[in-house]
């Protein structure tokens, strides 16, 4: 049997903790928030939680769904305006919503940023 597309994102292709700050939601500027975020990158989306072991619980309470980013269509570019921090890159979605991510480990941040790049060439620009 062959699943419908839709239901292949579900497999996890990277997830880990990062620093994250939404600054934009629908093209709105919001004031920048830093917080640690455990993030799961699966083919079309990143969902963002608190820690690590919420992934497992949230998928016992129906209903709940978690921030999450559509890279179906989105850009992702490294910035050094938007934040003082070093190790910064910036997504921003079709939907106008922008977040900045970071670490200070250098490794870590290129591997989510190739991680996520990968991700979005290989989706449809929507
Ligand atoms: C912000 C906070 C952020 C900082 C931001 C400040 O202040 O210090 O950490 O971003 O700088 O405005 P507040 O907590 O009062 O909102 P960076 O750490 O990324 O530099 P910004 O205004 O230059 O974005």
């Amino acid at each position: 049997i062959t699943e419908p597309v839709s239901k292949i994102p579900l497999v996890v292709e990277k997830e880990g903790y990062l620093l994250k700050a939404k600054i934009a939601d629908g093209g709105k500027k919001l004031r920048k928030n830093w917080s640690t975020s455990w993030l799961v990158l699966t083919a079309r989306k990143i969902e963002f939680y608190k820690e690590s072991k919420q992934p497992a619980l949230v998928s016992l309470k129906p209903g709940y769904k978690p921030e999450w980013v559509d890279l179906c269509g989105a850009c992702i570019e490294w910035t050094t305006e938007k934040s003082s921090r070093k190790n910064v890159f910036q997504i921003t979605t079709v939907s106008g919503n922008e977040f900045l991510l970071q670490s200070d480990i250098d490794f870590i941040i290129l591997d989510w940023f190739h991680a996520i790049k990968n991700a979005i060439d290989r989706l449809p620009k929507e």
